[in-house]
């Protein structure tokens, strides 16, 4: 417990004497059963998996320990990324902690304001870069060809080995895997690396199945479900407004072997479930992780029945990332007060009469 990635899943990662047992106390997340949502789906067995719980607020921190331990084994004296924000979040805290200088690109006006801060505050080399994400890519792909830079997007293999570990811990939680699994789709490494350690424990004996991978884009930015590389990709879910998903072929893989599908959600979704898991679940996710339970709603929706099955969605970021969102789209009203108990109870019985 707490012992972090690369300690509670040694034998199943790229680690030899010479790397570096690193650790912000990354990975162990919770996994939380449904108190209220899943009923209203039919679904008695419903989890959540809070990847938000890791030390930088998303599920990046899995695979980032690992590249940075592999960077700082190979002796590495710079890493650099391109990031939607919670990559460079990541990247921006390891770089910190492991004293490696971390240059991250960003489109600019792109990412949500808590990542930026964090990128900020851990003292990373910002690069704001007047283009989208797709090229921010392409650009710290021919930078760290030239240059003595280690790359630590998720083209780095040892991104999606550290990030496989979360399906181990839903197998170690649940005694065996999901049937199904909701997971949101930007880059498309997640998706691949939840399937890739699904994989792997299942070959190993410790589960008995494998789950169906279902993965969601947000409509303005489905390259994959449209089946071409999307331009100008729009979504209010900025952690995964891509365009031309680095694991595109990863994702296609797991979609396949595995039964499941690659389908889209509108904003509307997006942000419908985004408040209903806080509002009616107490769990306040980013935008972008919404698109996992909003994908579940979408297919109960067109009829898929989740009688006797077990689901488990990944909620991939906190909602924190995004404090201006949370504050324009929620429902309730902040009511102001004068500071005397008479307004005070005045204004909280108008509150309890009205709900
Ligand atoms: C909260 O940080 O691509 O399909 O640069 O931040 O593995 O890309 C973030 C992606 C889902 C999509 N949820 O995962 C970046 C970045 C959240 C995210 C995704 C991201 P992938």
């Amino acid at each position: 417990m707490g012992v972090g990635v690369l300690r509670a899943y040694k034998e199943f990662l790229p680690i030899t004497d010479a790397t570096p047992m690193i650790s912000l106390g990354e990975g162990d997340t919770p996994l939380v059963k449904s108190n209220r949502l899943g009923k209203e789906l039919g679904c008695t067995e419903l989890y959540f998996k809070l990847e938000g719980c890791n030390p930088t607020g998303s599920f990046k921190d899995r695979g980032m320990v690992v590249a940075m331990a592999k960077a700082l084994e190979a002796g590495s004296t710079a890493v650099m990324c391109a990031s939607t924000g919670n990559t460079s979040a990541s990247a921006a805290a390891y770089g910190a902690f492991c004293d490696l200088p971390t240059y991250v690109l960003i489109p600019k006006g792109e990412v949500a304001m808590g990542k930026l801060a964090q990128a900020m505050a851990y003292g990373a080399k910002i690069l704001m870069l007047n283009g989208n994400f797709d090229s921010a890519l392409f650009l710290v792909r021919t930078f760290t060809s030239r240059h003595p830079v280690t790359l630590v997007n998720s083209l780095n293999p040892h991104r999606l080995e550290g990030q496989k570990t979360a399906a181990f811990e839903i197998v170690d939680a649940l005694g065996d895997a999901p049937d199904f699994l909701f997971i949101p789709v930007g880059n498309a490494g997640n998706i691949t690396a939840y399937w890739r350690g699904f994989q792997e424990y299942h070959d190993a004996g410790f589960s008995r199945k494998l789950p169906r991978m279902m993965g969601f884009q947000a409509e303005g930015a489905a390259p994959i479900v449209r089946g071409e590389p999307i331009a100008n990709p729009q979504t209010i879910a900025s952690a995964i407004r891509i365009g031309n998903p680095a694991n595109w072929e990863g994702a296609v893989e797991a979609r396949d072997s595995s039964g499941g599908v690659i389908d889209m959600v509108s904003d509307d979704e997006i942000l419908d479930a985004y408040r209903l898991l806080a509002s009616k679940e107490g769990l306040f996710c980013e935008p972008a992780s919404a698109a996992s339970f909003a994908g579940l709603v979408k297919l109960h929706r067109q009829g898929l029945n989740l009688a006797g099955q077990r689901v488990v969605c990944i909620l991939t970021g906190t909602g924190l990332k995004d404090p201006d969102l949370a504050v324009s789209s929620v429902a309730s009203q902040a009511t102001e007060v004068e500071p005397n108990i008479e307004a005070i109870e005045a204004a909280a019985l108008l509150v309890t009469a009205k709900s």
